[in-house]
């Protein structure tokens, strides 16, 4: 296979309401994605990088520049182009994971597309369903969340993820929990909004029986986040400070964490995913798949992910009517809780040309 064509294209596609972190307030997805045009097929990739570097250093604009300026000319030099090619042909190159995940992404759905192969098969999935949790956003009041979290039970999602910060953390989820009962799978999400300081606040956490604590300290706070381990009862479960399976390995190690939220594009693809999920496995440390708001495109692909053993909780994997009015694919949608993995070869899905058109802002071919 060798590479012959990439598109870089923008999208912006509207969310179906304001989505409030520790970190910022998103109101539309401004996303990138990779198109390949290899000598077998074409395929997709979606960089899961944001507008600003908020969430991490990485944003859209740095993602696209770094794809044209240095991974795309790289990998176009390569004779014998493979997905797992691909890493070790950009591996000079520091950082930029989700830029490099994107590309690798699209390398691999060509890939498996030319051998009518899809993505799951190729991971090692063993469900064809996987169950779904949904991420709630930080809200102006405790009535409206109690309300959106209604609505997302009703729904049929079967864990609820609660975004908190300083603030908006004990109350919220003693709310919930009076609401709800103690019977709802539920958990919280800090991205890094605490210090280890805050252990004794955090602890007032542990009598509601939460599935785990996400990244309550900063990314590079390994030994911050062992040490506040000892504090809580709580499990610990990191998102943004896990880059790659060695991170992974090493953060297990410290005991920073018990759980691991595994995002493709944070740690360079697909192919690392299974690798942090196999140290994960070998260390019983459960994973589940996280979200970055992905259209229809990446979240296809995550759900061939999240069908590997070891996902052995619910993902931030929602359906499209969580996100967006009009999704960019065919929309995904919640059977009793649960949405289905792709079966057709590849990522499984390709964009409404209609649709993806409708919300485009910029597209780019780069010739090589
Ligand atoms: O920390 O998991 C996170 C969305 C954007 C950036 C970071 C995060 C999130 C979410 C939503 O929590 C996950 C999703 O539903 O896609
Ligand atoms: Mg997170």
């Amino acid at each position: 296979m060798k590479l012959t064509g990439v598109e870089l294209r923008r999208i912006s596609l509207p969310l179906v309401s304001p989505f409030r972190t520790s970190f910022g307030t998103e109101t539309t997805r401004d996303a990138l994605l990779v198109r390949v045009v290899t000598t077998e097929a074409e395929g997709w990739g979606e960089c899961v990088a944001m507008a600003g570097p908020l969430y991490s250093s990485e944003y859209v604009d740095a993602a696209a520049d770094v794809l044209r300026r240095f991974f795309v000319p790289t990998l176009a030099a390569v004779d014998h182009l493979t997905a797992i090619g691909v890493a070790p042909a950009l591996a000079k190159f520091h950082g930029h994971r989700m830029a490099k995940a994107a590309l690798e992404t699209a390398v691999l759905d060509a890939e498996l597309r030319a051998e009518g192969r899809p993505l799951s098969r190729e991971l090692g999935a063993v469900h064809d369903r996987v169950p779904c949790g949904v991420s709630v956003g930080i809200m102006s009041s405790t009535d409206e969340l109690l309300d959106a979290v209604g609505n997302y039970l009703d729904e049929g999602y079967l864990r609820i993820k609660l975004k908190i910060q300083p603030g908006w953390d004990i109350e919220p989820v003693a709310a919930v929990r009076e609401r709800f009962g103690d019977d709802i799978l539920l958990q919280v999400d800090a991205n890094t909004a605490y210090a280890v300081s805050d252990a004794r606040h955090l602890a007032r956490l542990d009598p509601f029986n939460l599935l785990l604590i996400e990244q309550p300290l900063d990314e590079e706070d390994i030994l911050g986040h062992a040490e506040l381990a000892r504090h809580l009862k709580t499990p610990i479960c990191l998102d943004e400070s896990i880059t790659s399976a060695r991170a992974a390995a090493a953060a297990i190690s410290l005991g920073a964490c018990s759980i691991i939220n595994v995002k493709p594009g944070r740690v360079g693809g697909y192919l690392e995913s299974r690798r942090i999920h196999d140290v994960c496995q070998s260390h019983g440390i459960p994973v589940w798949c996280g979200g970055m708001l992905e259209t229809g495109l990446g979240r296809a692909a995550n759900l061939a992910l999240a069908a590997l053993p070891g996902f052995t909780l619910p993902g931030d994997t929602s359906a499209s009517s969580r996100y967006y009015q009009t999704d960019i694919t065919p929309p995904f949608t919640l059977t009793d809780g649960h949405l289905s993995v792709p079966t057709s070869p590849g990522i499984g899905v390709d964009p409404l040309e209609p649709e993806l058109n409708a919300v485009t802002t910029h597209t780019e071919w780069l010739k090589l």
